[in-house]
């Protein structure tokens, strides 16, 4: 939102000027103590990085609670802990659900957010158990700009047989089954609406390993800038 990246510079900017008389506000709360006061004083464009540990402005709302429109007071910030999404294009499954994406299941059961194996943070996706002949398909649809997708994968199943396939635009990119530690998988995305598509599916016996597959951290090729998309 255009609203947002302009707050978000002047702020950035604002940090920068305080910097070299007071540390980086390195909670949400000092940093919204911080750009509200100043701009307050004094409001104007600025040329900085937060504190690492302050990840980003999330509301916009007056000292009463109120959303602001046009005035720049009650700026709030999030923590670098909190579970939000780092940045508009990244799914890393933090949240603990699928909520931070459009996402759809389909076939015989539901991918799961687990804490059994992850590529960062806490959580990753797994498939979802499944019997022989069975699949499990973790379905988003999101308008792309030119670039690439890009995510990590781990597979532990009976090897060729079951297997974990990626598709985009219902085209198949890759498959992987037996053991296959967490690795980085990539694809070229042409600009437009996109369809990605990871699959878990079985033949007709035999399960090994774990029988499953997980995801973590896909970054996809999305306008940051106009995040979250209109609805
Ligand atoms: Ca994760
Ligand atoms: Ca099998």
């Amino acid at each position: 939102m255009k609203r947002k990246s302009i707050i978000l510079t002047a702020v950035l900017v604002l940090l920068q000027l305080c910097s070299s008389l007071w540390a980086l506000p390195t909670t949400a709360y000092e940093a919204g103590m911080a750009v509200v006061g100043w701009l307050k004083g004094n409001p104007q464009p600025l040329d900085t990085a937060l504190a690492p540990e302050v990840m980003r402005i999330e509301t916009f709302t007056n000292n009463y609670g109120e959303p602001v429109s046009g005035n720049r007071w009650g700026i709030d910030f999030v923590a670098a802990n909190s579970s939000s999404r780092p940045n508009g294009s990244v799914e890393d499954f933090e949240t603990n659900n699928f909520s931070e994406f459009p996402w759809e299941h389909e076939g015989d059961s539901h991918w799961t957010t687990t804490t059994w194996e992850k590529h960062s943070g806490n959580y990753s996706a797994q498939a979802g158990t499944i019997e022989d002949y069975g699949s499990t398909t973790l379905r988003v649809r999101l308008d792309c700009i030119s670039g690439n997708i890009t995510f990590y994968r781990k597979v532990s199943s009976e090897s060729i047989s079951d297997c974990l396939t990626f598709y985009i635009d219902g085209v198949e990119k890759d498959t992987w089954s037996g053991d296959e530690d967490w690795a980085e998988a990539s694809f070229p995305v042409a600009a437009g609406t996109r369809t990605f598509e990871w699959t878990y599916s079985k033949d007709y016996s035999v399960a090994e390993g774990d029988d499953t597959a997980w995801i973590d951290d896909i970054a996809f090729p999305v306008d940051c800038s106009n995040w979250p998309p209109p609805p």
